[in-house]
């Protein structure tokens, strides 16, 4: 059998870090090479090869793909929901050129697999905002949702068209206490926690009752893995897969930080984020994922946020 060579574009992020971290665990360090526009990362430092790469330099990233006889390729890059409102072209750029760059590389060098994550962010005002199903009206209002979803839909052409098995799931928001969240909607949900330890108080920039799909950082790595690892005959859904572990507003997350710290206090102060919430489904079906390849969430609110204060020192 071919030994894998991994390639994790954007392994200095919030996930590539623990993803790079993770993979190294399983294919041992040099068979993993991490990669990002950032020239180094602290915390991937004597794990494993680092590169600096600019994915949008597609020959720079071909020769490097070849150099390094790479077999798998994780793109992570991305401009997120916050941040992409900034700037909308330079978002849709990024995105969608980076995914064309890989897919396209990916076919001419026949590599085995590749990874690419979409978001909750595909679904727009239209879905419907509980249970949010796989199959479903997807009218995103944000350029980062756009790409997203036709991303989706560029990972099922070059699966139907060339054979390229990339793989790809619908991320809700991420928690983790590793790296720092890039630029997102949801990440309120990890500012939370820092105020929490070092200010005992926080002003959030959602209001207090917006519901949002969420997944603690541990469930996302296992998750992807999961996925990768799955034989091809199991991944049903080409475009990406619904994935889900739990719900909860600002008021419900700061009730259960003050049942560990109990003067802590949380204040409401929405800007422009909370018209890109509001556009969200509140919570998420994943019966295709849980079904078809066996996805299952350990972390609910209580444990997650008991693991995070523990991880941040906070108790
Ligand atoms: P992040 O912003 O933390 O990390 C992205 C990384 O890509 C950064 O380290 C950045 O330096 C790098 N990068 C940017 N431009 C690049 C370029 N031209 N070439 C090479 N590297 C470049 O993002 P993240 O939160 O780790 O998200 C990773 C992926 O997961 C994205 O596709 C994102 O849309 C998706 N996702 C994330 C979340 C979440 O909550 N974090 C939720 C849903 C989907
Ligand atoms: C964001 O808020 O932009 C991300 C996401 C849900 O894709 N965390």
């Amino acid at each position: 059998m071919k030994k894998e060579k991994i390639l994790v574009i954007g392994a200095s992020g919030q996930i590539g870090v623990e993803l790079t971290l993770a993979l190294r665990k399983i294919y041992g360090g040099a068979q993993v090479v991490a990669s990002d526009l950032r020239e180094e990362n602290e915390l991937l430092k004597g794990t494993g090869p680092y590169v600096s790469i600019d994915v949008m330099n597609k020959e720079m990233l071909h020769v490097q793909i070849l150099r390094q006889n790479i077999t798998q390729v994780y793109l992570l890059a991305a401009m997120l929901s916050a941040t992409g409102e900034k700037n909308p072209p330079l978002a849709w750029n990024l995105n969608m050129q980076s995914l064309l760059n890989v897919l396209d590389i990916a076919k001419e060098e026949q590599l085995t697999k590749v990874y690419w994550p979409s978001s909750i962010a595909v679904f727009g005002p239209t879905s419907p905002k509980l249970d949010c199903p796989q199959q479903t009206i997807i009218e995103p209002t944000t350029v980062y949702g756009i790409s997203k979803y036709a991303g989706e839909f560029w990972c099922n052409y070059f699966f139907h068209r060339y054979g390229v098995d990339v793989r790809s799931m619908r991320y809700p928001g991420l928690i983790s206490y590793k790296s720092s969240p890039g630029g997102g909607t949801t990440d309120y949900a990890i500012d939370i926690f820092l105020a929490a330890r070092d200010k005992k108080n926080y002003n959030c920039f959602l209001e207090e009752n917006t519901r949002l799909p969420m997944m603690y950082m541990p469930d996302a790595i296992r998750a992807t893995i999961e996925l990768m690892e799955a034989p091809a005959e199991k991944i049903k859904v080409r475009t990406s897969y619904n994935l889900a572990a739990m719900s909860f507003s600002p008021l419900e997350i700061a009730d259960e930080i003050k049942k560990h710290l109990p003067g802590f206090t949380i204040s409401y102060q929405p800007d422009s984020r909370q018209d890109i919430a509001n556009s969200w489904p509140q919570s998420i079906d994943d019966s295709s994922a849980r079904a078809e390849w066996g996805w299952k969430h350990e972390y609910d609110l209580p444990k997650m946020t008991q693991d995070m204060l523990l991880n941040l020192n906070a108790l």
